[in-house]
């Protein structure tokens, strides 16, 4: 059996690497891109920020007026203020191709894993070596042709290269295997030990408060359990961890790129209890998802999933399963609206609590 060897590569800050690029007035400063912070009143999220301004604390999904705080605060001890810059998907998505463009022009095996990541099979290369080189082109291309950098993982699975690549972050290339499986197996064991289980793929914050409270917090740590024991503790999901703490995945790589979900959501731009506008903007989300279900080439969904988000950011997910396929507006709509009919009234809302985000998305998609 041949030997395999995988990469993973995911760019550096990657929508504030394209604007600190494309805006040079900013370069080596803070820069925050995602929604307008208004002065520190805007109510969006930050998107991503470069790592200047991560070292203020800044990062993806804070809320943008936390973000303007931070800088603020920066400003007060003498650093540079961040710059605030809008979210330009479209030249991200264009940037995103052309990548990914570099990327198949190394490996005849890629997975697009999102905008700014992708796995490659380099088991034809044949030795973690020659993987290296190769590695070390693309990274180079990268960098000649966009003027941004990626870090890339090598190992022998899709969960080593991802853990690999995150790990020596910015422009960073790491190596995690050998060309000898035994050394292999070791090599790949001794970088897991001493890491955070957080580092795990599937291990949110939840997980990790539940282990923390047994006192369980690096991987080796989570080694304890039998499969057994993790099996009892998070069913069939504990079994994969038993594994993938061990290092062991054999996932393959998805070439062809299949949504879960095709979903979109609103912050609102004042929190609201206003029961028509919910509905209205209720129902132009739902129109918007339907149109992008429809364009998807899918056939059908089966569920129906609402997001509330209140004023304080409690945030509720509520889901419907239909008992049969569907691919009409009005159940879709139907549903969405059964859904949220309980956080208009007592059920869900006791103490009357304004909206501030509003999304709908379907999924169980055929
Ligand atoms: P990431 O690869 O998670 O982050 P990053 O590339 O900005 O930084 P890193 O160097 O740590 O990889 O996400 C890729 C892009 O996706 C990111 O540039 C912006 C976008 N994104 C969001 O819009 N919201 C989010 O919550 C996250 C995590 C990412
Ligand atoms: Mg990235």
């Amino acid at each position: 059996m041949i030997m395999r060897i995988i990469a993973h590569l995911d760019m550096d800050a990657f929508f504030a690497a394209i604007e600190e690029r494309d805006n040079p007035q900013f370069k080596g400063l803070p820069i925050v891109v995602g929604a307008d912070p208004k002065g520190g009143r805007g109510r969006g999220i930050v998107s991503t920020a470069n790592y200047k301004a991560r070292e203020y604390g800044i990062r993806s999904a804070l809320p943008i007026s936390k973000a303007w705080l931070f800088s603020e605060e920066a400003a007060r001890k003498g650093k540079p203020r961040a710059a605030f810059l809008p979210v330009d998907f479209d030249k991200y998505s264009r940037v995103s191709e052309e990548i990914m463009a570099i990327i198949h022009g190394y490996s005849s095996v890629v997975e697009e894993a999102s905008i700014d990541e992708a796995y490659l099979d380099l088991s034809l290369a044949g030795s973690y070596e020659r993987a290296k080189e190769v590695c070390e082109k693309i990274k180079k291309e990268i960098k000649e042709k966009e003027r941004i950098t990626a870090s890339i993982g090598i190992g022998p699975n899709k969960l080593i290269a991802k853990i690999a690549s995150d790990s020596q972050k910015p422009d960073g290339l790491t190596i995690i295997g050998s060309d000898d499986e035994t050394t292999c197996r070791e090599l790949v064991e001794r970088f897991l030990e001493p890491l955070s289980i957080r580092k795990i793929p599937g291990i949110g914050p939840k997980t990790e408060a539940r282990f923390h409270a047994l006192e369980i917090k690096t991987v080796k740590d989570l080694k304890k359990f039998s499969r057994k024991q993790l099996e009892e503790m998070l069913g069939k999901w504990g079994i994969e961890l038993y594994e993938k703490v061990r290092g062991r995945d054999e996932s393959p790589l998805q070439e062809v790129w299949i949504p879960k979900s095709i979903g979109e959501q609103e912050t609102f731009e004042k929190d609201t209890l206003n029961a028509d506008f919910i509905f209205s903007r209720l129902k132009v989300i739902c129109q918007n998802v339907f149109r992008r279900f429809s364009e998807s080439g899918f056939q059908s969904f089966r569920t129906v999933t609402l997001t509330v988000r209140f004023a304080d950011f409690q945030t509720f997910t509520r889901s419907q399963t239909l008992s049969a396929p569907t691919n009409t507006a009005q159940i879709f709509q139907f549903e969405a609206m059964k859904l949220i009919m309980p956080f208009l009234d007592r059920r869900q809302n006791p103490r009357n609590k304004p909206f501030r985000l509003l999304g709908v998305r379907v999924e169980k998609l055929e």
